[in-house]
C-alpha cells in the first residue's frame, strides 16, 4: 500500500511525486545564455514505497536523477528513478522490502539472508551523479555506482571498472583533477559491514582503474567526501559511529558521538598505506570540503565546518551528545596541515564567521589548484518572506547563495525571492577557457507559493544582481543531495 498520509515528512511541498517525465523546451522566464551548452544533472531521494520504520532516514529513499539539457538557449528535462536491483524487488513486491539506512538486519525476513551478505545490494545511487571516461552514473557512498543512458537516464546497471575496482562501496563525491584528467575514488566499509577498511583507487580518462591504496581507518565511520591536491589526498574522519553489533540490534546505521576525535589522513598521491599519515585534533564536522592544495610542506583545506550534529536522523547514543553549549550551523574554514612537523595536531581558522550552509562548491576547473572563490547557500532571515503565500517558513527558507573570495576577504550575495527556498548551488563556467569564476550559479529553487520548482541561472560575477533566468518546471522536484554542470565538451556531453 501506498499511503504517506502518516509521514509528517512527506506533506505539502515535500509529497513525494513519483513520476518519470520529459519536457521538451521548457518554459523559461529571462534569457538563458547561449554559451551553456551541457547539462545540469542533480538526484533527489525520494520514496518509492514509504519506508517500513517511521524513525527511518530520508537518505534511505530511492535515487530520482534528473537533467535540464542545455542547447543554444533551449533546455530539454528528463527525469527518471534509478532502477536499482532494490529498486526493482520494491517494485516487483509492491512494497517496501527494505529496513532502515544501511542495516539490512531490519529488512524484511525474505531478503534479509542475501542483503546481510551482500549489503552492497541495498545501494539506492540517490546522492551524486556524475560522469567519467565517457560514462554518466548515479551513486551512493554504500555499494556501486549505476550507469545511466546520458540522452535518457535509463539504468543501464552497476560498474564494475572491468573488475579491477575492489571495494563492495564507491563514494558519492570521486574527484576529478582537471590536469591529469584522473578520477580519485574510493570506498569506506571497503570489505562488508561496520569493517574500518578504506579501498582507493585512481581512474585514468579512459576510465581503467590504474592504482589500488587499501588502509584502515582510525575508527569506522562516515566518510562521505575527502579532498585532493595536486600532491596529497586529504581524508577526513569524524564524528560518527557503528558497528556490527549495533547493526545487530536493528539501530540505524550511524549514531553521532560528540566525544569522538577528528582524525585527517593525508596520502601522498601515488603513495601506499605506509605513507599515509592521520593527524588528529578536536571533533569538526565536515561532511563536505571545498577544495584543498598541497603549498611547499603544507596541505591546506577549505571547507564548510560546524561543531555539531548534522543530521538529527542519526542521534547520539545516550551520554555522547552534543554539549547544550555547542553552536550548530557552518562557517567557511581553514585547515592546515603541516608535513615537515612531527606533532600530529593541525590549525583551524575560521575564515568567515557569516553563517552558510553545509553544501559548498567550488568553480570545478580548479580542484586539487589554488582556486579563489567558493560557493554556498544560506539563510538570510532579515530579507523580506511573503508567508501569506509562501506559508509558515519564516527564517527557516535557505534564500540565499553567497560567493566567499578567500584572497581578497569579500562576500557577494544572491537573493532568490520572498517566496523560495534553494538547494546546493552548482558553478559553471561562461566558455571553456574563460578564467576562474567567470559563469553562472546554477541550482534549483522551491517555489513555495506556486508549489513548483525553478531552476535558476545567476551571473556568478554579479550575485547582488539577481538571476539572468529561470526555467520553470510544471511541477515539484524532490529535495536534492547534489547536482553538477557537465559542460558540452565533457565526455558524453559532446
Ligand atoms: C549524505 C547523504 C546520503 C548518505 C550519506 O549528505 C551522506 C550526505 C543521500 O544519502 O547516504
Ligand atoms: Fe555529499
Amino acid at each position: 500500500v501506498v499511503d504517506f498520509s502518516r509521514d509528517p515528512t512527506a506533506q505539502g511541498f515535500f509529497a513525494p511525486e513519483r513520476f518519470e517525465s520529459r519536457i521538451y523546451d521548457c518554459e523559461v522566464t529571462g534569457e538563458i545564455p547561449k554559451s551553456l551548452n551541457g547539462a545540469f544533472v542533480r538526484v533527489a531521494t525520494e520514496w518509492l514505497y514509504p519506508p517500513r520504520y517511521p524513525h527511518d532516514s530520508i537518505f534511505n529513499a530511492d535515487g530520482l536523477v534528473a537533467m535540464f539539457r542545455f542547447r543554444n538557449g533551449i533546455v530539454d528535462f528528463t527525469e527518471r528513478w534509478v532502477h536499482t536491483a532494490r529498486w526493482q524487488a520494491d517494485l516487483a513486491a509492491r512494497r517496501q522490502l527494505y529496513g532502515l539506512y544501511r542495516n539490512p538486519f531490519t529488512d524484511d525476513p525474505s531478503i534479509q539472508e542475501e542483503t546481510i551478505a551482500k549489503p552492497y545490494l541495498r545501494t539506492l545511487a540517490n546522492t551524486n551523479i556524475l560522469t567519467h571516461g565517457g560514462k554518466l552514473f548515479a551513486m551512493k557512498e554504500d555499494g556501486p555506482p549505476y550507469e545511466l543512458d546520458p540522452e535518457t537516464l535509463a539504468t543501464r546497471g552497476p560498474m564494475t571498472f572491468g573488475g579491477k575496482y575492489r571495494s563492495e562501496t564507491f563514494t558519492a563525491h570521486p574527484k576529478f583533477d582537471p590536469v591529469s584528467g584522473e578520477m580519485i575514488c574510493y570506498g569506506y566499509e571497503a570489505t562488508g559491514l561496520a569493517s574500518n577498511a578504506i579501498f582507493l583507487y585512481t581512474v585514468n580518462r579512459a576510465g581503467e582503474v590504474t592504482s589500488e591504496v587499501r588502509f584502515k581507518a582510525p575508527y569506522v565511520s562516515m566518510v562521505h567526501d575527502i579532498a585532493l591536491t595536486q600532491k596529497h589526498i586529504v581524508i577526513p574522519v569524524f564524528g560518527f559511529e557503528t558497528s556490527l553489533e549495533r547493526l545487530k540490534a536493528g539501530k540505524i546505521h550511524w549514531a553521532w558521538n560528540a566525544r569522538l576525535p577528528t582524525y585527517f589522513g593525508i596520502l601522498p598521491r601515488g603513495g601506499d598505506a605506509a605513507d599515509l599519515r592521520w593527524f588528529k585534533g578536536p571533533l569538526c564536522e565536515m561532511t563536505h570540503t571545498f577544495n584543498a592544495r598541497t603549498v611547499g610542506e603544507k596541505v591546506i583545506l577549505e571547507a564548510p565546518v560546524g561543531d555539531s550534529n548534522p543530521f538529527p536522523f542519526f542521534p547520539a547514543d545516550p551520554g555522547n551528545e552534543d554539549p547544550p553549549t555547542v553552536k550548530r550551523g557552518w562557517h567557511v574554514r581553514r585547515y592546515t596541515f603541516d608535513l615537515a612537523s612531527r606533532s600530529e595536531g593541525f590549525t583551524e581558522e575560521t575564515l568567515y564567521s557569516h553563517p552558510i550552509g553545509a553544501l559548498g562548491r567550488i568553480d570545478d576547473r580548479y580542484i586539487s589548484l589554488d582556486n579563489r572563490y567558493v560557493y554556498t547557500q544560506f539563510t538570510d532571515p532579515t530579507r523580506p518572506y511573503d508567508e501569506a503565500r509562501a506559508g509558515n517558513l519564516r527564517g527557516r527558507v535557505t534564500n540565499c547563495y553567497a560567493r566567499f573570495d578567500l584572497h581578497g576577504r569579500g562576500l557577494s550575495t544572491y537573493f532568490a525571492g520572498d517566496t523560495h527556498s534553494l538547494g546546493e548551488p552548482v558553478f559553471a563556467p561562461r566558455h571553456a577557457g574563460s578564467p576562474e569564476g567567470d559563469g553562472y550559479l546554477i541550482g534549483i529553487a522551491s517555489n513555495l507559493a506556486e508549489m513548483r520548482s525553478e531552476l535558476i541561472i545567476a551571473d556568478a560575477t554579479k550575485l547582488e544582481a539577481g538571476d539572468v533566468a529561470r526555467v520553470i518546471l510544471p511541477f515539484r522536484l524532490g529535495s536534492q543531495v547534489h547536482g553538477n554542470w557537465l559542460a558540452g565538451d565533457r565526455l558524453v556531453f559532446t
